[in-house]
């Protein structure tokens, strides 16, 4: 029998910060996963390093169920997205020698295509209007069918979802910055600027917007009203989902479909907001929910109440969970649309293979396993370099849901 002889974490900071879980078995197949948690990613090195990697050496890496119950059931705490992105990096890696093992593709494990490739959106942004407009056309040329749309607020001077450079990255400094924020700003006029990209590029694609859990339940009901004539194919995190009996509230004034779920790590996290049809579309993904093996335990549930997937797909999931989702994407009835904002330049010098886009959809690799292979190499290249996300304020001081 093979077994687990290795596994390895590598923290390195390609552009921005990715951890990545290598296992090795006896027979000497390689699995990745990503356990990159953006802010807090060496709370889950260590969890990997100091708790799990001792209790996966000699076990049969075939057996990925066993021992995802193993890892969580046996840590005796529930849930959190510490544990959840360290038990994600086993169990993807484990998926990944799996179909090294059988030469497949790791789709092919999952049950085979369901579709031919998996519908992409991206993020287009400005600074301002205009700015914004001849991004969503940058993004249209280049074959999106779907395009997300955010401009900053005026005189407001963090606003989310923004890009400055050629990627999007938020986590951008040492220690946290602080950025303004004011709601009714906002609400007075992120609904003009979607009406002016409908106005401008018309009804032929799926337009998206994210309000990044800015709201509370009755604002997030007022702009779901207000923007149902652009036909938003989803509001995205309208409001944060602790509470999950928040959006019923919600659901009960506007027809705008919501999408809820990245900052989400497990079943039980998500249950109610399925199981009540409070949500259209769930964005939980394989690095943060438990990797391929959960994730595809929440898809399935989520298909019995007509819940579509849009998995999160930032630029802080590595390519080693773009890939794993991708697969999954493939192969489940209910996929709706997967994120894809691409990565720095330089992660392509540590990451090899992956996903390829074209004309609109997303396609995994056909190598054995989830074809991405790790360079160490050129890993060591880029140490590791702290970043945070930002924290949000009021204008009158006191902390707002970023
Ligand atoms: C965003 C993310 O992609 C999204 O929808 O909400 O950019 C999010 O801010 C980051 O992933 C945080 O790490
Ligand atoms: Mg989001």
């Amino acid at each position: 029998m093979s077994t687990i002889e290795r596994a390895e974490v590598f923290v390195a900071s390609p552009g921005r910060t990715f951890v990545t879980l290598r296992i090795t078995t006896s027979d000497g197949v390689t699995g990745l996963g990503d356990a990159t948690l953006n802010g807090r990613e060496l709370a889950v090195a260590s969890y990997l390093r100091d708790h799990l990697v001792p209790l996966l050496i000699g076990k049969d890496p075939a057996r990925i169920e066993d021992i995802w119950q193993y890892l969580y059931k046996g840590a005796y705490w529930r849930r959190g997205p510490v544990t959840m992105t360290a038990i994600s990096a086993v169990d993807t890696a484990l998926w990944d020698i799996k179909g090294k093992t059988a030469s497949l593709p790791v789709y092919q494990l999952l049950g085979g295509r369901s579709r031919d490739g998996v519908l992409a959106y991206s993020h287009a942004s400005g600074t301002d209007i205009p700015a914004l407009l001849d991004d969503v056309d940058r993004f249209l040329s280049l074959g999106y069918k779907a395009v997300r749309a955010q401009a900053a607020v005026p005189d407001v001077g963090g606003t989310y979802g923004v890009r400055k450079g050629k990627v999007y990255e938020p986590a951008a400094t040492a220690l946290p910055d602080e950025q303004p924020w004011d709601t009714q700003a906002y609400l007075n006029f992120a609904p003009g600027y979607l009406e002016a990209v409908r106005d401008r590029f018309g009804f032929g694609f799926h337009l998206l917007h994210d309000i990044h859990h800015r709201l509370t339940p009755i604002e997030a009901a007022r702009f779901g009203k207000s923007v149902e004539d652009v036909q938003l194919f989803w509001m995205e995190d309208p409001t944060p989902a602790e509470n999950q009996d928040a959006f019923r509230l919600i659901r009960q004034h506007t027809t705008t479909p919501i999408a809820v779920g990245e900052v989400l790590t497990s079943i039980w996290d998500v249950q109610h907001l399925i199981t009540e049809q409070l949500i259209d579309y769930i964005r939980t993904t394989v690095v943060h929910a438990g990797g391929i093996t959960h994730l595809r335990r929440i898809f399935d549930l989520a298909a019995l109440y007509q819940v579509r997937t849009g998995s999160h797909g930032a630029t802080d999931l590595s390519p080693v969970s773009l890939a794993a989702n991708v697969h999954l994407d493939l192969t489940v009835p209910n996929f709706g649309i997967q994120e894809y904002m691409g990565h720095p330049d330089e992660a392509a010098e540590v990451f090899h293979g992956g996903v390829t886009f074209s004309d609109g959809m997303l396609h995994p690799s056909e190598e054995p396993g989830l074809g991405v292979e790790y360079d160490e190499a050129a890993a060591e290249r880029f140490p590791y370099q702290p970043r945070y996300l930002p924290v949000a304020r009021r204008l009158d001081g006191s902390v707002h849901d970023w």
